[in-house]
C-alpha cells in the first residue's frame, strides 16, 4: 500500500471505532500527539504529587494521613501505567524526564499553584481531581489502545480521589466558622484554574481539530469545562458554599451554568513557566530525581547481573 493509501484505511479504522495499537500503523502527526499528550499527563501525574505531599506531615489526624498517603501513592501510579503508554511509542523515560527538566515537555498548569491550607488537600481532591475524572472518562474512548487501557484503571482510582476531597472540604464547611472559611478560601483559590485544566477555548486550541478527528480526544475542551462546571456549581452549593464568580447564572434554556470569561493571561503566563509555583515545582523535581541517580544505578546493575546469570546457565 502507498502511504496516502495506508492513511485512508488508518482513517477508516478510527471512524469505525477501532482501538489502534503500537505495533499497528499510524501517521507520523498522530504519534506526535499522542506522545506530547500521553508524556505531558504523566509528568503532571507525577508533579501534581508535589503540593499533596506537602501536607502529608501536617494531616490532622491519622485517618486523613493514610488517606492522603494512598491518595499520592496512586498518583504515583498514574505517572507509572503513563509513561509506560508512552513508552509504546519507542521513546523511554529517561528522555522523557529529560524533556520535563528541560522545559520541552510541560504538565498541568493547576500543579503550578501553592497548597497554603489543609482546606487546599479537599478542594485539590473536589475539583482538581473532578476536572481530573471528566477529561479522563472521555480520554478511556480513546483511539490509542495503551492510553485508552490506562485511562480506565486510572479513572476508578479518581473516584475515590474525588471523594476524599470532597469529604475534606464538606466536612470543615459544616464545622467551626474559621473551618468554613476555609474552605471557602480553597475554593476561591482553586476554582479558576481548574477551570483552565480544560486547556484553550476550542476555537483557540490548536490540537483540537486534528485530536477529534482521530479520536485522541472524543469531546472538545469546551464540553469537558461545562460539565465540570454543572457539576461542581452543585456540589458546592449542596454544602454552603459559593462559587467565586459574581456573574455566575444558571440559563434555563440551555440548562447550564454561566460564568465570567477565563483570565487566559494568566493561563499562558503560568504555561510558559512564569506561575507562581513552577520554578519551585521543577527544581524540587530535578534534585529529588538526581538524589535517586543511585537507586537507577542499582537497578541496572541487578539487571545486568540477572542478564549475564542466565546468559551462564543458557550456555551450560
Ligand atoms: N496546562 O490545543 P490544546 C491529576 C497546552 S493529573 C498546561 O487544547 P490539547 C492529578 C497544550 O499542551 C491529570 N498546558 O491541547 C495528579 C498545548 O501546548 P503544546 C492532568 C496546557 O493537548 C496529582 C496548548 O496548551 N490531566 O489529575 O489538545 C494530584 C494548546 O492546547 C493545558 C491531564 O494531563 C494545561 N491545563 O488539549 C491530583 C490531561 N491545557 O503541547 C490530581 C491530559 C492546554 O502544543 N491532557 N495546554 O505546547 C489533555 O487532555 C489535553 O492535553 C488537554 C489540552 C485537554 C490538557
Amino acid at each position: 500500500m502507498t502511504e496516502e493509501e495506508k492513511a485512508i484505511q488508518f482513517q477508516q479504522r478510527i471512524d469505525a471505532g477501532e482501538k489502534i495499537e503500537p505495533r499497528d500503523w499510524m501517521p507520523d502527526d498522530y504519534k506526535q500527539t499522542l506522545f506530547r499528550q500521553i508524556s505531558q499527563h504523566a509528568h503532571s501525574e507525577i508533579i501534581g504529587m508535589q503540593p499533596e505531599g506537602n501536607w502529608l506531615l501536617r494531616a490532622p489526624s491519622l485517618r486523613a494521613k493514610k488517606i492522603l498517603m494512598a491518595k499520592i501513592q496512586d498518583e504515583a501510579g498514574h505517572g507509572l501505567y503513563l509513561y509506560s503508554a508512552a513508552e509504546t511509542f519507542g521513546i523511554d523515560r529517561t528522555e522523557m524526564i529529560a524533556m520535563l527538566h528541560s522545559g520541552k515537555a510541560k504538565y498541568s498548569s493547576i500543579f503550578n499553584y501553592p497548597a497554603l491550607t489543609w482546606a487546599d488537600m479537599g478542594a485539590i481532591g473536589w475539583l482538581v481531581d473532578g476536572a481530573a475524572i471528566v477529561n479522563q472518562t472521555m480520554l478511556a474512548k480513546c483511539s490509542y489502545g495503551p492510553y485508552a487501557r490506562a485511562m480506565v484503571r486510572i479513572c476508578k482510582e479518581e473516584g475515590f480521589h474525588q471523594r476524599q476531597g470532597y469529604e475534606i472540604i464538606a466536612n470543615m464547611s459544616a464545622g467551626t466558622r474559621e473551618q468554613k472559611e476555609m474552605a471557602q478560601d480553597a475554593l476561591n483559590r482553586w476554582w479558576e484554574p481548574s477551570l483552565m485544566m480544560f486547556g484553550p477555548h476550542d476555537a483557540d486550541s490548536p490540537h483540537t481539530h486534528n485530536s477529534m478527528k482521530w479520536k485522541i480526544k472524543v469531546e472538545s475542551n469546551d464540553t469537558l469545562r461545562q460539565r465540570f462546571i454543572d457539576r461542581t456549581v452543585e456540589q458546592a452549593h449542596h454544602i454552603g458554599l459559593t462559587i467565586p464568580d459574581k456573574n455566575l447564572k444558571y440559563n434555563k434554556e440551555t440548562m447550564h451554568w454561566e460564568t465570567s470569561p477565563i483570565n487566559w493571561d494568566e493561563f499562558w503566563n503560568v504555561v510558559k513557566g512564569n506561575g507562581p509555583c513552577n520554578h519551585q515545582r521543577l527544581n524540587h523535581h530535578k534534585k529529588y530525581h538526581q538524589e535517586g541517580q543511585w537507586v537507577r544505578d542499582c537497578a541496572r546493575a541487578f539487571e545486568e547481573k540477572l542478564k549475564s546469570e542466565s546468559a551462564a546457565i543458557k550456555s551450560n
